[in-house]
């Protein structure tokens, strides 16, 4: 028997069930399953008891020249965690059957609990109730009421906008006082329940209550996520505006519902920023798991590449507001969405 083999095998088993084990018992709070990984991770140091003498004295983890190549998961994010783990100990069941001659058994059960996680976090996902009112809201609306001369002109637009199959607006208003933004925020909210679409209230989260919105969307320089919970409770949506990998990890962690990814291209209407690309797009598509829209100078003739990149939500101002004819426009977006599913 390679001890060094066995030792290397059995320490990543020990530390790859570990790491699942506090993802069941904390984030899943299941305690079956917690159970189920701790007996294996007993079973399995039992049967190699027996060696536990050679095992530590054939440790050399100095001289060992995988040690600098090991990397479990560069991603700080729970659910990559998991999996990442979870591979592992898959990996290093497969040696230790090979080279220790432990029974397959454990893999196979490993992999019955990989399952069972996965539905339980799907399961967690399609029961949280933001989650079912964002589903299919694919086209964000953020109003701007920038170039229009009248409220009415502007409110007719959003009618407009909300007419052609829009689900989710966003009041932003950055120049007004809070007396006028309360005022129009009725008038939107009003339309919004007419069209049953979900009514988003920009940065302040005191209007947000006042108006009794469906929610709020958050900066990163605005109060943060708890904050804001604790001001609106648990069922109004919170999202929050990301421009790279940490901010959207924290957002995640922080318990936001949706994240906005952007800008993706240049916009006027964030003239200091820069764009992100479509590269951070491609990114929280593959590391982040709630609903986030992509934003930023997002039209009908670069959308494809948003989507390809993998969004499968946009949030525009301008490519809506500025359009003269958003029936057609939504109309577009909602094909290439489609088409991109
Ligand atoms: N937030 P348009 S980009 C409001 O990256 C806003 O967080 C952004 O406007 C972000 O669709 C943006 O007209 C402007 O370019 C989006």
């Amino acid at each position: 028997m390679n001890y060094r083999i066995i030792d290397a095998n059995l320490n990543r088993v020990n530390e790859g069930l570990r790491c699942i084990e506090e993802y069941t018992r904390f984030q899943l709070n299941n305690q079956n399953l917690t159970k189920k990984l701790k007996n294996i991770r007993h079973e399995i140091s039992i049967f190699f008891d027996k060696n536990y003498d050679n095992l530590i004295s054939s440790r050399d983890t100095l001289n060992d020249v995988g040690t600098s190549i090991e990397n479990i998961s560069k991603k700080n994010e729970n659910t990559n965690v998991l999996r990442a783990n979870l591979k592992r100990v898959q990996e290093g069941l497969r040696v230790l059957s090979e080279y220790g001659h432990l029974s397959d058994k454990y893999r196979y059960e490993i992999y019955i609990i990989e399952k069972e996680i996965t539905e339980l976090i799907s399961m967690k996902q399609q029961t949280n109730i933001k989650n079912v009112l964002l589903k299919d809201k694919n086209i964000y609306l953020i109003t701007s009421s920038d170039n229009f001369s009248s409220q009415n002109e502007f409110l007719d637009k959003v009618a407009q906008i909300l007419n052609a199959g829009v689900k989710i607006i966003q009041y932003r208003e950055k120049n007004k006082s809070a007396s006028e933004i309360i005022k129009t925020g009725q008038a939107l909210r009003q339309l919004c329940s007419m069209y049953n679409a979900l009514f988003i209230v920009n940065d302040r989260v005191d209007i947000a209550k006042i108006l009794d919105s469906d929610g709020v969307h958050l900066g990163q320089d605005d109060i943060s996520i708890s904050d804001a919970r604790k001001i609106l409770g648990d069922d109004k949506i919170i999202g929050i505006s990301t421009h790279k990998p940490d901010d959207a990890i924290i957002a995640q962690q922080n318990g936001a519902d949706y994240i906005g990814v952007g800008p993706v291209f240049k916009t006027p209407t964030k003239p200091n920023t820069t764009p992100v690309g479509l590269e951070y797009v491609k990114w929280v598509k593959e590391n982040i798991n709630i609903p986030f829209y992509a934003i930023g100078s997002i039209d009908e003739n670069n959308v494809n590449s948003v989507i390809k990149a993998g969004a499968d939500r946009i949030a525009v101002i301008r490519a809506l507001m500025n359009s003269e004819n958003p029936e057609k426009t939504v109309k577009r977006f909602i094909e290439e969405i489609e088409n991109g599913k």
